[in-house]
């Protein structure tokens, strides 16, 4: 069969809702994309257990600190799920780790920014696990079978983060004077990396058009965020917290909140390396990966003296 004819049987397949799974013919750009996204969602995942896992042994009470250390461990989790889903399209971890420390593979953006007070715990479960909510919920129908069975699962459990740090924000809003600024102050500065999550707007996005077509996105980067922020609001209203946009208005016609204009230079300048932490989350990352070769090795050499086939 042709090349052409292989690629046409494809698109009718995706058309028609079907799963591509690892062993079906999908043309190499496919898997290409699918390994680009895919990996960076899994690098995402562990880098963004560095800036949470910096207050583990600050946490206020025993109760958050259990709480806190089962989120940080469910995203390490989360991680080894997606890389091996990756794997299925025939990448290496090592290979997909390389990448990210050479600058070839990103990660989110929102990993760049420092944890620096408490309720900066609870916006990140709030906010950021929410917006990965909002984009993952849509992902678990997407056309590659191995990553939509990983994101059914991972959805489940961000769920449980979403609800910790909201309850966590809305604790420290019923709390003092300081605990009530310490809350706003955390959202003020969360609020606009969280919608950048989402990727720029859907006329600056170069790979959506093929994805989409693909069915690997179901929604474009503008409609998710619109969700995301559709659904926040009244929650942050409920709380007490005020969003940080003197623009956010709704409306009637569309039914959906006006806001202001993301700063996508700043946007551009995280993803480019110079957000405020993109340097030391490398630096920890490659330290990690040389301070675990010991145990691979010995693992690998474990598996290959007892389970030589
Ligand atoms: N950060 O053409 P598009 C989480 C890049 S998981 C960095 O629109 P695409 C769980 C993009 O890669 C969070 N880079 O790209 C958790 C591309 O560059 P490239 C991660 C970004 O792929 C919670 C270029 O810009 N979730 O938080 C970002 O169609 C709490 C052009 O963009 C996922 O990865 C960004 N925000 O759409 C963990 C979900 N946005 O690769 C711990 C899966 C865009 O060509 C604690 N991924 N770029 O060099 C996706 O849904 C999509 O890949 C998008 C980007 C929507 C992120």
């Amino acid at each position: 069969m042709s090349e052409t004819q292989l690629e046409q049987d494809f698109q009718n397949k995706i058309d028609s809702g079907e799963v591509i799974e690892p062993k079906d013919w999908m043309p190499e750009r496919y898997r290409k994309q699918l390994i680009r996204m895919m990996s960076q969602h899994a690098h995402s995942e562990v880098v963004g257990m560095l800036p949470e896992g910096n207050w583990i042994t600050r946490a206020p009470s025993l109760a958050r600190k259990a709480i806190l250390l089962a989120k940080v461990q469910d995203e390490a989790g989360h991680g080894l799920y997606i890389y091996s889903a990756t794997e299925t399209l025939g990448i290496d971890r090592q290979e997909m780790n390389n990448q990210l420390h050479s600058g070839k593979a990103k990660y989110s953006s929102i990993f760049n920014y420092p944890t620096l007070t408490w309720a900066d715990m609870g916006s990140i479960g709030w906010l950021v696990d929410g917006a990965a909510i909002v984009n993952q919920t849509a992902l678990a129908k997407c056309s590659y079978g191995p990553y939509a069975r990983a994101m059914v699962r991972i959805c489940k459990e961000e769920n449980f983060h979403n609800k910790q740090g909201y309850q966590l924000l809305a604790y420290l809003m019923r709390g003092t004077k300081e605990q009530q600024e310490m809350a706003q102050e955390s959202m003020n500065r969360w609020w606009w990396p969280s919608l950048m999550m989402f990727g720029p707007s859907d006329t600056n996005s170069p790979n959506s058009g093929e994805l989409m077509r693909w069915k690997v996105k179901l929604h474009s980067n503008d409609n998710l965020r619109q969700r995301f922020i559709d659904r926040t609001v009244p929650q942050a209203e409920a709380i007490g917290l005020t969003i940080p946009d003197p623009n956010l208005k709704w409306n009637e016609t569309t039914r959906h909140y006006d806001h202001s204009d993301i700063d996508w230079a700043e946007f551009q300048n995280v993803i480019a390396g110079n957000g405020p932490c993109n340097r030391d989350r490398i630096r920890a990352r490659v330290k990690a990966d040389s301070d675990g070769l010991w145990v691979r090795e010995a693992a690998a050499s474990y598996a290959k003296k007892h389970f030589p086939n």
